[in-house]
């Protein structure tokens, strides 16, 4: 151990911890902006300085270790001082439009601000923001953006961007996608993208990781907040709500419930008084994937077909193969994602239960994703309502912040609410359709279903297949199976998560180092409990307490197979008849573009 001591108190802390670390276990706060505890220290930012005795100059407290005696002082006025005209040149810079600012009251910088009561010394600089105005809107040629919604998923208001560099070293970091990066040079230095063009004339899968660290509101989703609640005030159409798997243990962890407390009746409990008529579960859709994806599995098995056979519930994951991996369309799963095939049938299956048409049908998807904004406005995913014109399955994606934000405007607290359950009959679901949501879950789901449907002696017992399981980029399992005629085959099957390990995996299977038979690709990091439309959160282990959060689910859970979902039975018994069948593909599967 190594002794320190941070303003005349006395500790000892593991040799190599930076002088960060040391300051914030013991309590004492140091400023931070470039900083994020799972991305790679840069300490571009200068504001996290300390004085350490010995030294003639103030110290960088996230890049510089402790040695053995170090006297670290947070607070000297040397340091404040200087602290305080970094964060005055900042706020020179910035726009002053907090109050309708995305990040309003959830922003590192406002804090800072607040803190150190840097106050305006000139009336708000407008320079940039009259020279470009949010009008790219629908933007047809590459141009300069420093206001950028040309994607349904992301925008990027460069405006108020504080250099800190975290985006661009998410974007590098998990995704090795490296749409972001430092453009320009001296004053003119800011953040964009190569050529400095608009998001959509790039690679960006929109995954959103770069919004999730980004500690201002210069990144954020696209945001549909405002129009949702002008919905819910006016009650006009009937307001349906369905909610992906990781959503509830997002909202579990930002009302701090214990680890094994089932938060699901509680988020129902909130979006019901939100003001939604019906709420359903896109777990139950992520059973109706298994269905139909494990038949398709079978069936490639069988008859013949592309090989790795890839998931495709993961719109960032569909969108790099789009744009990159054209050559790999075929070997997706015709699956729709579960947000598109319970917005199918919602307007379908469940409008003519109402005896209503799609038209009369307003969906809110909550997701824990920023691409799946993008996914619900692809021009296939629509229906036709008596009037011959299109409608979307899906007219909103929020996600969980935004679904916060929403809470908080409309004072609702799930947390005090009493349980409520989902309404039926698109409300069951099993825990493997929870499952979901961790990387690993969709493969340990299908396999749970598939070698019951073929008819394997010794299926793999629940919860045993943990080869898939934990926050490794790349992992494999092989999996037995029957073919129809009843002979056993070993289905090699692999799970990735990450762009990064996405890319170093599909080069392997380029260059034949590696064969599989099916594969679950997620573009975030551990799966959607990660997904860039999650909470900020400034703990380090925030993923793994969400992914130990979906198992203990799943062990509590007396549902734990899809193919026994009652309501999944039902809804083949009437309406949509077998699995792969001609209603199921008209409905529940697409195609992918050039
Ligand atoms: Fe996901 Fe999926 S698991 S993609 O991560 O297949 O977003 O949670 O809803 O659609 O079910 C996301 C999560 C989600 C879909 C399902
Ligand atoms: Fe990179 Fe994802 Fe952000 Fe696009 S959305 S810039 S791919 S981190």
């Amino acid at each position: 151990m190594v002794n320190i001591s941070i303003n005349g108190r006395k500790f000892q802390v593991k040799p190599k911890t930076t002088v960060l670390d040391a300051a914030k276990a013991n309590g004492f706060y140091i400023p931070t902006l470039c900083y994020h505890p799972r991305l790679p220290i840069a300490g571009n930012c200068r504001l996290c300085l300390v004085d350490v005795k010995g030294s003639w100059k103030p110290l960088t407290a996230c890049t510089t270790e402790v040695w053995e005696g170090m006297e670290i002082e947070t607070d000297t006025p040397a340091v404040v001082e200087t602290v305080r005209s970094s964060l005055s040149m900042m706020r020179e810079e910035h726009p002053n439009d907090c109050m309708t600012c995305e990040s309003n009251g959830n922003c590192e910088f406002q804090d800072l601000i607040y803190r150190y009561q840097i106050d305006a010394q000139h009336p708000v600089r407008t320079l940039l923001k009259n020279k470009f105005k949010k009008s790219n809107h629908n933007i047809t040629e590459p141009c300069y953006s420093p206001f950028d919604d040309s994607t349904f998923s992301i925008a990027r208001d460069m405006n108020k961007c504080v250099k800190c560099g975290r985006c661009v070293r998410a974007c590098h970091h998990f995704q090795n996608i490296n749409i972001l990066g430092f453009i320009n040079r001296a004053g003119y230095e800011r953040v964009g993208t190569p050529m400095d063009r608009p998001m959509n004339f790039t690679k960006c899968v929109e995954c959103g990781q770069c919004s999730q660290v980004c500690p201002v509101g210069a990144i954020t989703e696209r945001n549909e907040v405002i129009e949702v609640l002008r919905q819910l005030d006016s009650k006009r159409k009937i307001l349906v709500c369905s909610t992906a798997p990781a959503i509830r243990v997002a909202l579990a962890e930002e009302f701090n419930a214990d680890p094994d407390f089932n938060f699901t009746g509680k988020m129902v409990a909130g979006l019901r008084k939100l003001g939604f008529d019906y709420i359903f579960d896109t777990n139950f859709s992520a059973d109706l994937t298994i269905m139909e994806e494990g038949t398709e599995l079978i069936n490639r098995l069988n008859n013949g077909g592309k090989f790795p056979m890839f998931t495709s519930c993961c719109p960032g994951w569909i969108n790099m193969v789009e744009k990159s991996y054209p050559e790999l369309r075929e070997n997706l799963s015709t699956c729709k994602s579960p947000q598109q095939m319970i917005g199918a049938v919602i307007k379908s299956y469940f409008a003519k239960k109402l005896g209503v048409s799609t038209e009369d049908i307003i969906h809110v998807s909550v997701m824990p994703c920023t691409a799946k904004k993008g996914e619900a406005k692809r021009p296939e995913f629509v229906q036709k309502g008596k009037d011959g014109k299109n409608y979307p399955d899906i007219d909103y994606v929020l996600t969980t912040r935004e679904l916060l934000t929403l809470m908080k405007l409309k004072k609702v607290n799930p947390a005090e609410l009493a349980d409520d359950k989902f309404d039926s009959p698109l409300g069951i679901s099993s825990s493997a359709g929870n499952l979901f949501g961790v990387t690993g879950g969709v493969m340990e789901a299908a396999v749970r279903t598939a070698q019951i449907i073929t008819g394997v002696e010794n299926p793999i017992p629940l919860g045993e297949l943990k080869a898939v399981r934990g926050l490794e980029g790349i992992k494999a399992a092989t999996v037995p199976l029957k073919t129809k005629e009843g002979k056993d085959i070993n289905v090699r099957a692999a799970v990735v998560s990450g762009g990064a390990n996405i890319q170093k995996f599909l080069e392997k299977i380029k260059n034949k180092e590696v064969e599989f038979d099916f594969v679950e690709m997620m573009m975030c990091p551990g799966g959607c409990i990660n997904g860039g439309g999650q909470p900020k959160s400034a703990d380090p282990k925030i993923v793994t307490k969400k992914m130990q959060r979906m198992y203990t689910m799943d062990e509590q859970a007396t549902l734990r197979l899809s193919h026994e979902n009652e309501e999944i039975k039902q809804i083949y018994k009437e309406f949509l008849i077998e699995p792969n069948g001609h209603l199921s593909h008209e409905l529940l599967h697409t195609h992918y573009n050039d």
